[in-house]
């Protein structure tokens, strides 16, 4: 993955994938180095700000709703009755803003290493960091791995990965020892949700490999979730969910269509359909 700016378009290519994502830009907006990671923000032509970690496509302000709210609302609805929620990761507190819109969520713990992530969310993109100083919200900028080791045991009702991709420093988020930790300070009934990259791409590699990994730490049920991230590698992105004594396809599905809050792609039926996995995706998981 790389990232080259040519002629006013900012280009993430996916040489293995031999593609790659462009978008107009009208200018580059901010431009920090963190301990961490490079962090850039552009102002697009027709997409709004464009934030890019690493080269990477993080969001933009015209498409992050798919996948924000497909990394919250399937979870939340798939749990009897969340109340503790942690946010690993998520730093630009899109899925922060979701998760709150639930109003029986009462707490909302958001660990992401960095804070020059949610210092450029606030400027750039106002939107998404709007619910910021909601009281149940609570944000801590450490390593969320240490985090979760320090945790009690069987404290958290849903726990949300929402990672960058699995190279570098997000590689352990996915990896068995980390998911079973997940699963140690997960309730009974918990549910936990990682971005897992692009159907298209990764079912046969990350996506298959992350569904053993979750069952091998202990997780009873899993399920993946196909849903359209423009912006992404092959424009087509997945959420997995895993269950711990959880049935993560069965979903409340009343509650889910009565959602008083507003939403733009997350609807029950929508959740349903999610849950179908197309022909090839079967056949490269099941067999
Ligand atoms: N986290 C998932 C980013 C993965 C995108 N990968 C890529 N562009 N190669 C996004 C964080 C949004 N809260």
């Amino acid at each position: 993955m790389a990232e080259q700016p040519i002629d006013g378009w900012f280009t993430e290519i996916f040489d293995r994938q031999g593609s790659a994502i462009s978008l107009k830009v009208k200018e580059k907006l901010h431009d920090v180095t963190s301990p961490y990671q490079h962090l850039e923000v552009y102002a697009t032509e027709t997409y709004g700000n464009l934030m890019v970690l690493d080269g990477c496509v993080m969001l933009t302000d015209r498409d992050n709703f798919l996948y924000h709210e497909m990394m919250s609302h399937p979870a939340l609805f798939t749990h009897a009755d969340p109340k503790h929620v942690v946010i690993i990761g998520g730093g630009d507190c899109g899925t922060l803003r979701e998760v709150l819109k639930h109003p029986g969520v009462e707490r909302v713990t958001q660990i992401d290493i960095d804070e020059e992530v949610t210092k450029a969310a606030a400027r750039f993109f106002p939107t998404l960091t709007e619910s910021n100083n909601d009281p149940r919200a609570d944000l801590k900028f450490e390593d969320g791995v240490k985090w979760v080791d320090n945790c009690a045991d069987e404290s958290i009702d849903v726990m949300i990965i929402d990672s960058t991709d699995p190279v570098g420093p997000a590689e352990g988020l996915f990896k068995t020892d980390f998911l079973k930790r997940c699963h140690r300070i997960l309730k009974k009934g918990g549910v936990m949700v990682q971005q897992s990259e692009s159907p298209l791409y990764h079912t046969d590699s990350i996506i298959r490999e992350l569904r053993e990994d979750m069952e091998k730490a202990g997780f009873d049920s899993v399920a993946t979730l196909p849903f359209p991230q423009p912006t992404y590698p092959s424009g087509w992105w997945s959420c997995t969910l895993a269950g711990k004594a959880c049935d993560v396809k069965q979903f409340r599905e009343q509650d889910a269509e009565q959602a008083s809050f507003a939403l733009e792609y997350y609807s029950a039926t929508l959740h349903k359909s999610a849950l179908v996995l197309p022909p090839f995706m079967k056949r490269l998981l099941e067999r």
